[in-house]
């Protein structure tokens, strides 16, 4: 098979490769045909061949592997110049210095701010603003009705919510709002040609320099200028470090949460028998928080980790310089850690909980307490002001975003009841 992106054909596939879908037509049928593969299995990224984790155990195990790194320079087919810049998904990988590429110590040094500022007790402090604009793109749901009576509960609730919060602790102006998800839109949909992503990217690094800049200048009360200032007796992160650690706050900060919301809204409106549970108060909005984040994971494919020596797993061996996805989506239907029912929503699930979205390890999310805190925040509100609210197409109507790595819709029209 031909490939376009790439300098070179990669090698042979083999016969159990499973092609991963960049229009995401059939998701669940996706990840079937994953946790059928085994539990490493062989993927085909756009014609680049990567290895995948599949279950649970294992994937908390690699997780928490040291031979196993972020670094893309350590990547086999990185160095020889077979996947090159002109690979769409390329920006998932080599996303500059930040927490999210680098490991070891130096991962300590770059992360150990924002998870401080991220615990659920400094979270409360931000409660009363999550609330506002919550209540807020409630009346804005409410105004946004179309003649039939329709609105777009991604556009216009799902959307601008993490972007408001996200930016808030970021200090990213709210004028700003707009471009910022126009552009990641761009960056994340498989529709957009590669040179334009490419482009954005770098508008992007320009936007996030300036801001860190203006920050280093006129330092605020956000986490931004606490990112740029040094701690007693320690080293400052370079610039490109604090542009490296935003870009990724951002673009992580609000792009999964979109996904956590409209997923459990998407399964409470499909399963009504679970919404009266969590109506009638038998189960809390924790347990759809849960459940929503194991069975229909914000983050589809994390990319990606490369050995840095040969890593056995049961009977496959990950070689030196091969890539490493996490299917993060599979992973949550693992049987073996929900049981033989693990493909159903069930919000009283005894090992709701016990679920792996956020990741294992050094780099589990940082934006863990946050997203469950804007999640808890947004959904009973929802709910509450718009008791009647419901799907105002066939479930079956409801398209995927065109993005492999991330499980996101790409609109969600309700009628408000
Ligand atoms: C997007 C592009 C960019 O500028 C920086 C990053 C780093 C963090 C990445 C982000 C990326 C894509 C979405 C990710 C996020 C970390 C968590 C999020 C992968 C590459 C998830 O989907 C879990």
């Amino acid at each position: 098979m031909n490939c376009p992106h790439t300098a070179a054909a990669p090698a042979d596939r083999g016969a159990g490769t499973v092609v991963i879908d960049p229009m995401v037509q059939d998701l669940d049928g996706e990840t079937a045909r994953l946790r059928d593969a085994g539990v490493l299995a062989r993927i085909d990224l756009l014609g680049v061949p990567a290895w995948t984790v599949t279950r649970h155990a294992e994937a908390r195990q690699l997780l928490l592997d040291p031979r196993l790194v972020k670094d893309i320079d350590a990547w086999g087919l990185w160095q020889s110049g077979v996947v090159t810049r002109a690979w769409p998904l390329i920006g998932m990988i080599d996303a500059g210095r930040s927490m999210f590429t680098v490991d070891g110590a130096e991962h300590r040094r770059l992360r150990t701010k924002t998870s401080q500022a991220l615990t659920p007790r400094r979270l409360e402090a931000i409660r009363p603003e999550i609330e506002k604009f919550t209540q807020e793109l409630l009346d804005a749901l409410d105004a946004g009705q179309g003649d039939d009576g329709a609105v777009d509960l991604k556009a216009v609730f799902a959307q601008p919510l993490p972007m408001r919060v996200v930016g808030m602790l970021m200090g990213v102006d709210e004028s700003q709002h707009a471009m910022l998800t126009r552009q990641y839109k761009a960056f994340f949909s498989m529709l957009t040609p590669q040179d334009e992503r490419l482009s954005l990217l770098a508008e992007l690094d320009v936007f996030y320099t300036d801001l860190v800049r203006e920050k280093t200048a006129r330092p605020t009360d956000d986490l931004t200028s606490a990112l740029i200032l040094a701690e007693e007796g320690g080293e400052p992160l370079t610039e490109e470090e604090v542009v490296g650690n935003l870009k990724a706050m951002v673009a992580a900060g609000h792009e999964t949460t979109i996904g956590l919301v409209l997923n459990a809204v998407r399964a409470l409106l499909s399963h009504p028998d679970q919404l009266r549970k969590v109506l009638a108060g038998e189960a809390g909005w924790d347990a759809v928080i849960e459940e929503t984040l194991r069975w229909d994971t914000p983050t589809t494919h994390l990319l990606m980790r490369f050995a840095t020596e040969d890593i056995t797993v049961g009977d496959e061996v990950i070689r030196k310089g091969e890539g490493l996805v996490v299917s993060y989506r599979a992973i949550g239907r693992d049987i073996e850690q929900h049981g033989a029912d693990a493909d159903a929503f069930d919000i009283t699930r005894p090992t709701r909980n016990r679920h792996m979205t956020f990741g294992h390890g050094p780099h589990i999310c940082p934006g863990a307490a946050l997203s469950r805190v804007e999640a808890g925040i947004a959904l009973p509100a929802l709910f509450t002001r718009f008791p009647g609210l419901r799907l105002a197409v066939p479930d079956e109507e409801i398209t995927k975003l065109p993005v492999m790595t991330q499980n996101d819709m790409t609109a969600f029209p309700v009628l408000l009841g």
